[in-house]
């Protein structure tokens, strides 16, 4: 429907959305951080909702005309708390990094100390990157992963603890192919007055349904984004257990960072939370893994490289130097045939960042699409293929053929609203 008005009033715009949604169907998407969100939350995200100011909390607005808001932001809140197990839910946040950075403002002042994951081991901007806010306006101390098995090396977090006193720690990463352990976590913080927050963005979706262990009740706040695993819109979710946390963390994401909230991805996102809580969301988390792990098991059968030696969750790290080629040569590589994701950086990078050895894979997108084990192997020779033959055109030509054949075989109609 909506694409049929646009098509009249402004082609240019209905041209290119066309040409996006071209784009979807025809590669394979592998970006570990995105996925394909059904036509519900698809309807409930381009809703009338956008149109409406709500400030302030279910009860307490600062405009009239918020009743239906309220009803669903209410909604929202009660799903994402069945959900997660929660006690507390802020169903506001933009997107994870306003999350986070509510997280600062409620528990930080200028010039803290926090300690976070490296971002060239596998943490976020925002956990505390020189060119971030949380690098800027924080003293960071950050953590990484063992040279040897590229885990993190809790050891050496408990001392970075002791010897810098944090007043908050973060644990959660953007590539991370490994279970984290929250419990461990806690212990260090408690031990050194620390705060812990949980950003658990990229597993969300694992965690609500238990496929990896929870952080509600162990970390004192957790920080999501909605849309990566947990198949939502693009937003932000925090979940703490406390009254008292609910409360900070209420006032630091409005009035302390945002303003008006978006209320129709605020019902996209009650959409999304109400399909995570079906019985089958959690086989699909099932897939994401196993087809997560065919995939690291597949690159390594091939003699590559796969950082920490495979996978946990749903992304898979590939070291490409090892067979000389740059991890940013690689994706641009990849997405000439069809393939889209991305390079990064992998634990002891010696190229700089927008080069990087490694390219970082995803199975959420794709196993949304339909695709399950025998495919993720499928797609993961068609890597190899086209890595060990770079500069081969009749080897790009075959993998380019395969990637075709697979993206015709799991169309994307049910995705669309048109
Ligand atoms: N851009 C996201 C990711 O790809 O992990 C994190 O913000």
């Amino acid at each position: 429907m909506l694409k049929q008005y646009l098509k009249q009033s402004d082609p240019d715009v209905y041209d290119i959305l066309v040409r996006e949604d071209r784009r979807q169907d025809e590669n394979l998407e592998m970006i570990a951080s995105e996925n394909f969100v059904s036509r519900s939350v698809l309807e409930a995200y381009s809703s009338t909702l956008t149109n409406k100011y709500a400030e302030g909390y279910p009860g307490k607005r600062y405009y009239n005309g918020c009743e239906h808001a309220d009803s669903i932001e209410s909604l929202a809140i009660e799903r994402a708390k069945k959900l997660f197990g929660a006690e507390y839910a802020n169903v506001q946040p933009h997107s994870g990094a306003q999350a986070n950075m509510a997280v600062f403002l409620g528990f930080l002042q200028p010039g803290d100390t926090f300690l976070g994951m490296d971002l060239n081991h596998g943490g976020h901007l925002s956990h505390g990157s020189r060119v971030n806010f949380s690098g800027r306006y924080f003293n960071v101390v950050s953590y990484g992963v063992r040279q040897d098995d590229q885990r993190i090396d809790y050891d050496a977090v408990h001392s970075l603890a002791k010897e810098h006193k944090p007043k908050l720690m973060i644990a959660g990463f953007s590539a991370y192919p490994r279970e984290l352990d929250f419990a461990r976590f806690r212990e260090i913080a408690d031990e050194v007055g620390a705060i812990l927050m949980a950003d658990i963005a990229h597993i969300a979706g694992l965690v609500a349904v238990g496929e990896h262990p929870t952080s509600i009740n162990v970390a004192h706040i957790t920080t999501t984004t909605t849309h990566k695993t947990l198949r939502g819109p693009r937003g932000g979710l925090i979940l703490s257990n406390t009254e008292e946390h609910n409360k900070l963390m209420n006032s630091r994401v409005f009035p302390g960072t945002q303003g008006g909230p978006l209320m129709h991805v605020i019902a996209a996102k009650a959409v999304a939370f109400g399909e995570a809580l079906q019985a089958d969301y959690r086989t699909y988390i099932k897939q994401v893994k196993v087809n997560a792990n065919v995939l690291a098991e597949t690159f390594m059968e091939r003699g590559f490289s796969v950082v920490s030696g495979g996978t946990d969750n749903h992304l898979v790290l590939l070291d490409v130097m090892s067979r000389g080629v740059t991890g940013a040569v690689a994706a641009d590589e990849l997405h000439a045939v069809g393939i889209t994701a991305n390079k990064n950086a992998i634990p002891f990078d010696t190229q700089p960042p927008a080069v990087a050895s490694g390219v970082r894979f995803g199975s959420p997108a794709l196993t949304t699409r339909g695709l399950g084990a025998d495919e993720f192997r499928r797609v993961g020779h068609l890597i190899c293929d086209l890595l060990e033959n770079i500069e081969d055109s009749k080897a790009r030509e075959q993998v380019q053929a395969g990637v075709r054949e697979l993206a015709q075989k799991f169309p994307m109609d049910r995705f669309r609203l048109d």
